[in-house]
């Protein structure tokens, strides 16, 4: 998707056409960076504060991020695309399996790694088996983010960095605060640093590889997380069935909620139909805010049993690996 349609300008862009490499600064440097980390720790909020686009959504609860998606950063001088991923996890079913294949895959093959961890928390078994699996499997660059430095006490400082380069050689580290802002410049000129010189892979205006009805059933998606509790959320899965600009200016969406099983429904209708009009609400001010335009969101909670744990419905609700190269 291009920024066009957006309200505000995040960064100083030069059109929307590729720009060939005579009229790029000879130092032009480009790459894919995978940004890869338990779950929860804040990568996909790193990636959007450096897009200034929500192109991955963002909740406390963990798992949030479910597929691989890539935010395009074009700076003067670079052109770097972001790979963010679902937080590597011990999988409970096939859904979980995906999330972390696709997490597996976006590791190879690209220019640098950034292993995101939370530094307010020592070190988790997660986070030694990620270390693990970055020294066995990657090749590239791997640049350590050390998140959430705004709720690391002083005292912790030193034993819990020193637990995390305990676990792997890092190729370099920083401390940041993705939410707050604290060395988020300086985490980007690292990243920069290690690219290789290169072209421009996307058009200067294009934030994303998403297209805009992806992003607005991860919108719907991200509304039902906050508001439903406990595991109700995690058997969530959103289908766009219509995409229509009926008026000028008026988009109508319809969508059908999917959930594992009949008392979900009960839940994610909620009392009156309240809890599926809240969600349909909280998603529709963010969609608004995406296109840029007015909308009518129009939500159906349907139940399909264990579409987790089922290959075929996994695939045709978007969960699908794509053939390997
Ligand atoms: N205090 C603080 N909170 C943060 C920071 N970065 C992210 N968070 C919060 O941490 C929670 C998780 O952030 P996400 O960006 O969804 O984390 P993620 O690593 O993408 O999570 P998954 O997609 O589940 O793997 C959210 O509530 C963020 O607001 C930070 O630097 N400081
Ligand atoms: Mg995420």
């Amino acid at each position: 998707m291009e920024n066009e349609p957006m309200h505000e300008e995040p960064h100083e862009s030069s059109g929307d056409e590729l720009l060939l490499p005579t009229q790029l600064p000879a130092d032009h440097r480009s790459g894919f960076v995978a940004v890869v980390g338990k779950p929860n720790v804040g990568k996909s909020t790193l990636i959007n504060a450096y897009i200034g686009y929500k192109v991955a959504i963002v909740s406390p609860k963990p798992q949030t991020t479910r597929r691989r998606i890539e935010g395009i950063l074009t700076l003067p001088q670079a052109q770097i695309v972001f790979i963010d991923t679902p937080g590597i996890h011990k999988p409970q079913h096939k859904l979980g399996e995906y999330m972390l294949e696709v997490a597996q895959r976006a590791v190879r093959g690209v220019d640098l790694i950034l292993w995101m961890a939370d530094v307010s928390q020592p070190p988790s078994e997660e986070d030694v088996q990620i270390a693990q699996l970055l020294t066995e499997k990657v090749p590239a660059p791997i640049i350590l983010a050390l998140n959430k430095m705004d709720l690391l006490p002083p005292d912790k400082v030193m034993p819990h960095s020193e637990a995390y380069f305990a676990l792997l050689k890092a190729d370099d580290w920083m401390m940041v605060s993705a939410t707050r802002g604290d060395n988020r410049d300086k985490l980007l000129e690292m990243v920069i640093a290690r690219l290789p010189p290169g072209p421009q892979y996307y058009p200067s205006e294009q934030f994303t590889d998403q297209d805009e009805r992806t992003l607005v059933a991860e919108l719907i998606w991200e509304a039902a997380l906050h508001h439903l509790q406990k595991e109700v959320p995690y058997g969530v899965a959103v289908v766009i069935e219509e995409y229509s600009e009926r008026r000028e200016n008026l988009v109508h969406i319809a969508a059908t909620v999917y959930v594992e099983k009949t008392t979900h429904k009960g839940i994610v209708l909620g009392r009156g139909g309240g809890m599926i009009k809240r969600i349909g609400q909280a998603a529709r001010r963010e969609i608004e805010r995406l296109l840029g335009r007015q909308v009518y969101l129009e939500l159906w909670v349907k139940v399909r049993p264990r579409w987790r744990k089922d290959e075929v419905a996994l695939r045709s609700l978007g969960f699908a690996l794509p053939e390997e190269s």
